[in-house]
C-alpha cells in the first residue's frame, strides 16, 4: 500500500481530512461558496505516493469533469501531470466512492461543451481562464468498464 502524502497547502489538506475522515458527510463545499466538492485520489507519477485533491463537483451524466484551474495560476497543478501519466482515479462524491478512468479532453467541440458545464457549476472558472495565458486542462472521469 502506497504512502499518503497530504497536500502542503493547509486549507486543502484540512478539507481532505474533514471530507474523508467523515466518510463524505462533512467538509463537502468550497469554503463559503456553498458549492459542492469531490475528492480525487490518484498516485503521484514520480513518488508513487497517494495524492488526494479536492476539486469542484462538475457532472456530465454519470461522469465527472475535472478542471485544472488552480485559481488561474500560471502553472498547471501537479495533479494534471499525474493524471496524464496514470488515468486511474478514485472519486469520492459525498458518501459514494467511484473507481474511474480519466482522459484529457482534446477534441475542441467536446471541450467547449464540458467547459460551459463547468462554468455553470462554478462561475469563477471563467475568470481563472481569463487570468492565465495557459489553456486550462479539462479531464473527463468515466466509470471503469
Ligand atoms: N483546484 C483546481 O485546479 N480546480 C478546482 O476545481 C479546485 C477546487 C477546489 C475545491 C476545494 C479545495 O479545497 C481545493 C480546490 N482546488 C481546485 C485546489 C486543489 O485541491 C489543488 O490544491 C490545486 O489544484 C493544486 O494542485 P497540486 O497537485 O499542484 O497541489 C499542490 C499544492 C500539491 O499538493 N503539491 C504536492 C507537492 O508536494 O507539491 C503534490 C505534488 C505531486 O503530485 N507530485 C507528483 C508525485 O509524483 O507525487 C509529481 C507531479 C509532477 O508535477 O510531476
Amino acid at each position: 500500500m502506497a504512502e499518503y502524502i497530504p497536500s502542503p497547502r493547509e486549507w486543502v489538506s484540512d478539507q481532505v481530512e474533514l471530507y474523508e475522515g467523515s466518510q463524505g458527510t462533512d467538509g463537502l463545499t468550497l469554503r463559503d461558496t456553498g458549492l459542492p466538492v469531490i475528492i480525487v485520489t490518484n498516485q503521484g507519477h514520480k513518488t508513487g505516493a497517494i495524492r488526494k485533491t479536492p476539486l469542484m463537483r462538475v457532472v456530465d451524466g454519470n461522469n465527472y469533469v475535472l478542471v485544472g484551474s488552480q485559481g488561474g495560476a500560471p502553472q498547471h497543478p501537479h495533479w494534471v501531470h499525474n493524471l496524464r501519466k496514470d488515468a486511474n482515479v478514485e472519486i469520492r462524491d459525498e458518501t459514494a466512492v467511484h473507481s474511474m478512468k480519466v482522459r484529457e479532453v482534446a477534441d475542441s467541440a467536446e471541450r467547449t461543451r464540458l467547459w460551459y458545464i463547468a462554468v455553470e457549476a462554478f462561475p469563477p472558472y471563467k475568470e481563472y481562464q481569463e487570468k492565465t495565458s495557459r489553456f486550462i486542462p479539462v479531464f473527463l472521469a468515466e466509470a471503469n468498464s
